[in-house]
């Protein structure tokens, strides 16, 4: 008997009838009765009957709806978060501000982040009498996260200092609580607070006192961001041989740019710093890296409301990140002052994509974190196969592998965040000051990679509602993309951290072995974190060894080693900040159990993929054949 029979007799059995009598019958397709069920004594008018109570039809659709995940407040919800400011931060003001402020990212703020996705922003070229005005509208949600960002002072913090050397994770621990809610208004805050930083490093003076003040502001109505137009048609990486903007100087000391910035994101900012090659008076210009100056510009209007020496191309199509205007920009005498000596236009800029890297570690790690969040209340919430998912170890073992992640990338970035508040408030030791340098890079390259496994993860867990726009939820993987892409990609940034090695003649690598050896230090005598423990100084002594040996090797070696060894550098140092945390005596249970879980993984792959054979000198030509591997002919 198929299914829909069953169904249809134990109803017709059960004698619980609503007849269709007297009135005409709804339009449903049914098959025939087999002769079988004529058999059983059943009419095919008694069928067709029957076939009415079915739960589902053009005026029914069912009883069961399955519960939604439900945003609670995002900060008390973080266990970690909240032991790891206890144990650093334990400060009633900067508890009960956070507090309030969760309650306010799951109560309002993540509706206008839904609806800054759902209403993206729009280039208007024209106006109505075919004026040029390229217009960027964006959604009212936009601009209320805007006035939220000046109150809360998501950027302020920063610079106001409330809490010293610890400024900089409060502030960093906000932006964690507010970044999936935010509508990617976090891009431009990441920015904003990178163009406040260099200004910073340059001097805040004419003509750039203003610009810091409003960068730095709590209030809505004077606060500015700021872009960073660093993009140009060649590419976004070798920004050095890829730049062809070009500064022209004026007789008042100042420069108008002419060039095309290819990918300028949040470009509804205020102001931007950007990059430009100064030509001389025969306008000839200088190659390469030491031909690049830093600008400063603003983007305003001029009295009949065009945009000065700007023209708005396009705005781009992009796979995430959809909230947040991403434009091409053709600059035809934009009005800009040099902020750099000439030539040092990407030193100078580094500032900024120090801080810009720090934010984007951030929203890796909060996207993390909002996933498993949502992923663990809906397994309270959805039964299948009988329990609820919550009662079915092979999910809880999934989801407590996302949690372990988690945790992992927060410590990480927290920890970049640490050495740079030390760096601002002047207590950075010389230590202090490599490491970051190091893990800057590091931490980058490594929570964007994790984010969008996690984040892909999670979202199978919700089975194929995760797969469904409306949920919210797919949005949270696309914006997760992005974060391996901008910002140096992970093989860029990989290169990256070879060349601060070798800048500083392997000192970032003595404060990094320095301090992880530190970390673990008191956890020796731990007995329940004894394995992870060993394992992680069984994968210092390899990274040592290999560190070693790749100095005796060339560049091709180490590049091909690259990549392998920024994840060595973070997977170990993530391990002994899960271990030294789980150390900390307002630990609990599920800390040190993090840390074992954590440090079960090849915390060393470098030494691992070297003792393969992978970076020997054959391998690229092997590589280069597979990847160009065709059918040969016959
Ligand atoms: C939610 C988060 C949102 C985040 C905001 C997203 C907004 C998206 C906007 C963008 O995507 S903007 C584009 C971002 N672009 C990049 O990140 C560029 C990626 N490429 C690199 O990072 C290259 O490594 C780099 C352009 C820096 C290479 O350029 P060069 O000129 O070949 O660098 P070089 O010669 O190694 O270094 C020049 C100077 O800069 C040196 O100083 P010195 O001359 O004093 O020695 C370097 O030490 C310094 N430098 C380079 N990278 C540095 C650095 N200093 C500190 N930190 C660094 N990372």
């Amino acid at each position: 008997m198929s299914a829909c029979s069953a169904l249809l007799n134990s109803r017709v059995a059960g004698g619980c009838c609503r007849l269709w009598r007297g009135v005409p019958r709804p339009v449903v397709h049914f098959r025939s009765a087999s002769v079988a069920e004529r058999g059983a004594g059943r009419s095919d008018e008694e069928l067709w009957e029957a076939a009415s109570y079915l739960p589902f039809s053009g005026a029914r659709i069912g009883s069961f709806f399955q519960e939604r995940p439900v945003l609670k407040n995002p900060f008390l919800e973080d266990a970690l978060l909240r032991g790891y400011l206890r144990r650093h931060l334990p400060q009633e003001a900067a508890f009960s501000d956070l507090c309030a402020f969760g309650e306010r990212v799951s109560k309002e703020v993540d509706v206008w982040g839904r609806e800054c996705e759902v209403t993206p922003p729009q280039l208007v070229h024209f106006d109505p009498w075919g004026r040029r005005v390229d217009h960027i509208e964006t959604s009212p949600a936009w601009k209320r996260m805007k006035d939220l960002s000046a109150q809360e002072g998501l950027v302020a913090i920063g610079y106001e200092r409330p809490f010293g050397e610890w400024s900089r994770v409060y502030q960093m621990c906000k932006l964690y609580i507010y970044s999936p809610s935010s509508g990617l208004y976090t891009c431009p805050l990441a920015m904003t607070d990178g163009a406040a930083k260099v200004i910073q490093s340059v001097g805040v003076s004419w003509p750039v006192d203003e610009a810091y003040s409003r960068l730095t502001t709590r209030q809505p109505e004077r606060f500015w961001t700021s872009g960073q137009w660093m993009t140009e048609r060649q590419g976004g990486s070798d920004v050095a041989r890829g730049t062809e903007t070009v500064a022209v100087p004026q007789t008042d000391g100042s420069y108008k740019l002419h060039g095309f910035k290819w990918f300028t994101s949040a470009t509804d900012a205020d102001m931007t710093l950007t990059l430009a090659r100064i030509q001389d008076r025969t306008g000839a210009t200088t190659p390469g890296s030491r031909g690049l100056s830093l600008f400063y510009a603003e983007v305003s209007r001029d009295e009949d409301g065009l945009l000065k020496g700007i023209e708005v191309q396009r705005l781009k199509d992009k796979l995430g990140t959809r909230q947040m205007p991403t434009a091409e920009l053709l600059l035809d005498g934009l009005p800009a002052h040099r902020l750099s000596e000439v030539g040092r236009g990407v030193a100078s800029i580094a500032n900024m994509l120090t801080i810009t890297r720090i934010h984007n570690s951030i929203s890796a790690a909060a996207a993390m974190r909002r996933v498993v969040q949502l992923a663990g209340d809906y397994a309270t919430r959805r039964t299948a196969f009988g329990k609820l998912l919550k009662d079915h170890p092979l999910h809880m073992q999934t989801l407590a592998r996302m949690e372990v992640e988690t945790r992992g990338a927060f410590l990480l970035v927290m920890d970049a965040c640490r050495l740079l508040g030390r760096e601002e408030s002047g207590m950075a030791t010389q230590l202090d000051t490599n490491l970051l340098r190091l893990l800057t890079p590091v931490v980058k390259l490594y929570t964007g990679k994790q984010a969008v496994a996690v984040v892909s993860e999670g979202l199978e867990s919700f089975g194929g509602q995760g797969y469904i726009e409306d949920t919210g939820l797919p949005g949270l993987l696309r914006d997760a993309q992005v974060l391996s892409i901008w910002e140096g990609t992970t093989n860029v940034l990989s290169l990256d951290v070879l060349r601060c090695v070798a800048r500083s003649s392997g000192l970032v690598l003595h404060a990094y072995f320095t301090h992880t050896k530190s970390l673990l230090a008191g956890a020796s005598s731990v007995s329940s974190l004894a394995p992870a423990v060993k394992a992680l100084d069984r994968a210092l002594s390899e990274l040592q060894d290999f560190v070693q040996v790749a100095a005796s090797r060339g560049p091709a070696y180490l590049e091909l080693g690259a990549r392998d060894l920024a994840y060595s550098l973070a997977r170990i140092y993530a391990g002994a900040l899960l271990i030294d945390h789980a150390c900390w005596k307002g630990a609990s249970p599920s800390d040190t159990y993090a840390a074992l879980r954590w440090c079960e993984q090849d915390l060393c792959p470098v030494a691992n993929k070297q003792a393969r054979g992978c970076y020997d000198p054959n391998t690229p030509a092997l590589d280069a054949a597979l990847v160009y591997d065709r059918p040969t002919q016959d």
